[in-house]
């Protein structure tokens, strides 16, 4: 690299997480070839060689993130890196700080990256139905689909973490020094999707307090049993994850002007617990899936909506998953769980 030219890059936090797999996967087939990776954890080999550089590294280390500004042009930023709804309430002061200063680190390199190319960085941030807080499964079950101004009172660290982190993103994007007489002119162009709970027939998630719905599945799959840690009768939305990648890069796509919200809902199927079970039976007949819950998740479950109103996305920027529930199970989840595994 020359002392004066920065390479291009578009910047994946937590690249080893869900997510950033599947995205990793979907930009290198795209042709890709200036994906930064970053994850505190060495990343898989397979991710690796798709990748144009690989820092293992915590996002807080203000150093790595000095290298980052140092040596790389970054346009996009994928902020994907965050501690879970499960494991963040065992942690909660740790997970704040991952999840918001975390983020905050990248805001700040995200502007100063937009001021040196004096164009806005896209800042792509997955926030999640944890935002939400529905107050009773009564309240819950009355509502239906929320929008996404709504029962915006979450009951975990990480719902707060994330609609926090929502609004410091609309911050940078509009009023960042405000008060200034240079007021930024560059900006950050930050746009959030909140993610209903992600199934991936290829990964399998981790702290997470939707994992019921991957986990009875990957279970059933590999011969295992599995005790489910919510009711049969618990509902929220679902994604398939490769529409969860194709809805990021199409917002990732979206001409500003088309943006009505700086946050989008999206949403696909959302069969309850009982209903996923029936189905993986179906597919696994064997399979040994019993309901166990355990009150404390369950509650986190039953805080969040049952379903979202996702129509903002869909007229701002033509969301359109792919994967209803029957497509998501018997044409993706399914087939290519039962490849992975080798089970017929
Ligand atoms: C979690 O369960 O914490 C996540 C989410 C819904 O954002 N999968």
């Amino acid at each position: 690299m020359s002392d004066h030219i920065r390479t291009p890059a578009t910047l994946i936090t937590g690249a080893n997480g869900e997510m950033g797999h599947g995205l990793i996967e979907r930009l290198a087939k795209e042709g890709n070839q200036n994906v930064i990776a970053i994850d505190v954890r060495p990343v898989d080999d397979e991710i690796k060689a798709k990748c144009g550089a690989i820092l293992v590294g915590d996002i807080l280390d203000a150093r790595l993130m000095e290298r980052l500004a140092s040596e790389y042009e970054i346009h996009t930023i994928y902020h994907l890196a965050a501690l879970l709804s499960t494991r963040a309430e065992f942690m909660p002061e740790a997970a704040h700080r991952v999840n918001v200063e975390g983020t905050m680190y990248l805001l700040k390199l995200a502007i100063e990256q937009s001021r040196w190319q004096g164009a806005p960085v896209k800042f792509l941030f997955p926030s999640s139905i944890a935002v939400y807080g529905l107050p009773s499964l009564e309240v819950k079950r009355k509502t239906g689909k929320v929008k996404e101004h709504e029962w915006n009172q979450p009951v975990t660290m990480y719902g707060c973490n994330k609609l926090y982190c929502e609004h410091l993103g609309r911050y940078y994007t509009k009023h960042y020094r405000q008060l200034a007489a240079d007021a930024e002119k560059a900006g950050v162009d930050f746009r959030a999707i909140r993610f209903p709970g992600l199934i991936s027939a290829v990964t399998v998630p981790s702290g997470g307090t939707s994992d019921y719905a991957p986990e009875m599945l990957h279970a059933a799959a590999q011969g295992k049993s599995y005790a489910c840690f919510v009711r049969q009768d618990v509902r929220i939305p679902l994604m398939a994850m490769p529409d969860a990648i194709t809805a990021l890069l199409a917002l990732q796509d979206a001409p500003r002007e088309d943006l009505s919200h700086s946050v989008y809902n999206i949403g696909s199927f959302n069969p309850s617990a009982g209903e996923i079970r029936a189905i993986v039976l179906r597919a696994f007949p064997d399979a040994d899936i019993q309901f166990s819950p355990d009150d404390k998740r369950q509650a986190i479950v039953d805080s969040w909506p049952e379903d979202v109103d996702d129509s903002a996305a869909r007229a701002d920027w033509g969301l359109a998953p792919a994967y209803d529930e029957r497509r998501a199970f018997e044409e993706y989840l399914i087939p290519v769980i039962r490849k992975r595994y080798h089970t017929h």
